[in-house]
């Protein structure tokens, strides 16, 4: 998969660089390109963002960077023979992101990421954008990041994981939260490993007694548990 992410703070995402992603990097799974947005400004300050038409708080991000900058990393990967493109935005405003999302982002040759900052980006990049390629919003959750960065580091772990080869063990993305199957509509359950008595606390017998259905039983039981506490939504 190709992944292009343009911000103005590029060096937020080298994190990306870093364990599971590094490796899906190293090994040519992920072809990853993170860009400068101010290379395709042209002015003294290099601006990016200007007032917001109609008035009100904050900063606008400027279309014109946008599109230049767009134009280029499509123009790129085009002429390296990729196939086409889509567009992610992230913005509070946007569709929630779920593992269904993130399947569906990992079936695609080639993403890009155009992360906003101050009051978002000027509306009509995405209008203009959806009038090429396919084009989505997308927020993380019901809170407010200050910029796209944070979000879209967390779009691309969950969905370079599920890229065939990133995660060692295929059989981990079965069980765990949010996973589609027979443990879908649950979060995951507790998990425990040696020693057997940490600090007076001891591991639930059952998980050594080496029975299989018992086990199996067990961890259904605290999925079904904890979902009822934590995410009663998800029941
Ligand atoms: Cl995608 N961006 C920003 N700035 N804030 C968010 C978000 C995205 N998702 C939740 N909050």
């Amino acid at each position: 998969m190709r992944i292009d992410v343009v911000s103005v703070f590029p060096d937020y995402l080298a994190g990306l660089k870093l364990s599971l992603l590094g490796r899906a990097q190293a090994d040519g799974l992920v072809d990853l390109a993170v860009h400068d947005l101010r290379q395709w400004t042209h002015d003294r300050h290099r601006t990016v963002d200007d007032t917001p038409y109609g008035g009100g708080p904050g900063m606008v991000m400027k279309p014109e960077p946008w599109g230049e900058a767009l134009d280029a990393v499509l123009e790129r990967g085009s002429a390296a023979g990729l196939p086409s493109a889509r567009l992610v935005v992230p913005t509070p405003a946007g569709r929630r992101f779920d593992q269904p999302t993130a399947q569906r982002l990992a079936d695609e040759p080639w993403l890009v990421f155009a992360c906003g900052r101050y009051e978002g980006i000027d509306q009509r990049v995405a209008d203009h954008y959806a009038e090429r390629l396919p084009v989505e919003e997308i927020s993380i959750g019901d809170y407010v990041l200050s910029g796209g960065e944070v979000a879209v580091m967390a779009i691309i772990e969950a969905v370079a994981r599920l890229l065939p080869g990133v995660v060692g063990n295929p059989e981990s993305l079965v069980e765990e939260s949010h996973a589609p199957g027979e443990w879908s509509g649950l979060v995951e359950y507790p998990v425990y490993t040696k020693p057997p008595v940490w600090r007076g606390l001891a591991v639930p017998d059952v998980l050594l007694s080496g029975h299989h259905a018992n086990v199996a039983q067990w961890r259904r039981e605290q999925a079904r548990r904890r979902t009822a506490v934590h995410r009663p939504d998800l029941l």
